[in-house]
């Protein structure tokens, strides 16, 4: 078994080749085998009726009160959207860090999950197709998840939550793939990756499926399966919810929108807080150390190699950079 563990390709064992193999081998409940399969085959899961009313509407109230309009007003990204409430309201951090939910990702990904990031919308997010995968990835790959919480009835009318079953197992699209020059991106570039999604998705031919979620009940997607948000057609109506961005422990952690792979300078996401213990998250590949050379903004290569001279080498390559711009 530990060959199998040992040549699990360096992915999540729930997405590893060898899935089948490691399962056997795991004294699982029946519960969460039945919730690892399911996982394993269609990459989410959902549990139903996971919070109570009462967590619900207390989060709602907050989303209210120190999201949009409290103390905590400056988190508001828009109008809409509210980007990490838990800093300010302990029932969003409770919700974010529910004990059950950590249990469970801690069976289903066998590393610590470290929840750094809440997202809440007041209304459908009419977020196009995308995979998590684009704003945050991880050396080894796949070890990030989302935990989608209804705090009210959806249905097709308030802008569900769309997911494609089975697409966490097609190839990551990183947004190398989706333009030709080995140049930067920026924000500004991710329309382009949404329009590769958009046709990507009509030539894959997903089944597509809409979350009617009931208030309390919750999807945690991984990384890669392909998500969004529904048009929404009852503009009167809201659809609160709470979204948790979760990495797990011993990754290297980074955005592929703002990395270029072609040059292999990535978007470290140095400035991560785990919401278990407010630290700052250490970065690590499988529990080795490894240095990091700024390139440019907060693009870095990684070294395995002169770590306590990356300083120098960023220095020179930053140097050298500025040099061939400026005889350009
Ligand atoms: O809540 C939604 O509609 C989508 C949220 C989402 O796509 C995300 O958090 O990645």
């Amino acid at each position: 078994m530990k060959v199998l563990e040992n040549i699990s390709c360096n992915l999540p064992w729930i997405e590893s080749p060898f899935f089948e193999k490691i399962l056997e081998s795991k004294q699982l409940s029946v519960e969460y085998k039945e919730i690892a399969k399911y996982y394993n085959e269609n990459g989410y899961a959902v549990l139903k009726n996971h919070f109570t009313e009462e967590q619900a509407d207390r989060l709602v109230v907050d989303i209210f009160n120190k999201g949009f309009n409290g103390d905590g007003k400056e988190i508001a990204v828009d109008e809409n959207r509210i980007q990490d409430l838990w800093k300010v309201s302990e029932i969003s951090k409770d919700i974010a860090t529910d004990q059950r939910i950590l249990d469970l990702l801690k069976v289903l990904y066998d590393r610590n999950p470290i929840p750094f990031q809440t997202l809440n919308f007041k209304k459908g997010s009419t977020q196009a197709a995308h995979s998590d995968s684009i704003h945050f990835s991880s050396f080894p790959e796949k070890y990030m998840c989302g935990i989608w919480v209804a705090l009210e009835d959806v249905d097709e009318t308030n802008g569900p939550l769309f997911y494609y079953p089975k697409s966490h197992k097609l190839p990551e699209i990183k947004f190398q793939h989706v333009r030709k020059t080995s140049s930067y991106a920026t924000w500004k570039n991710y329309s382009e990756y949404e329009r590769y999604m958009e046709e990507y998705v009509k030539v894959i031919n997903p089944n597509k499926f809409t979350f009617k979620a009931k208030k309390g009940d919750v999807l945690i997607w991984s990384s890669n399966v392909i998500h969004g948000g529904s048009k929404i057609i009852d503009e009167n109506r809201t659809r609160l919810s709470q979204v948790t961005h979760v990495f797990f422990e011993n990754c290297i952690y980074y955005s592929p929108l703002y990395s270029n792979q072609i040059t292999g300078e990535y978007a470290i996401k140095n400035n991560l807080i785990n919401m278990l213990d407010g630290k700052s998250v250490n970065q690590n590949y499988n529990g080795e150390s490894l240095a990091f050379s700024r390139i440019r903004n907060n693009n870095y290569l990684i070294l395995n190699y002169f770590k306590s001279f990356s300083r120098i080498i960023s220095f020179t390559f930053l140097l050298v950079h500025q040099l061939r711009k400026l005889l350009k």
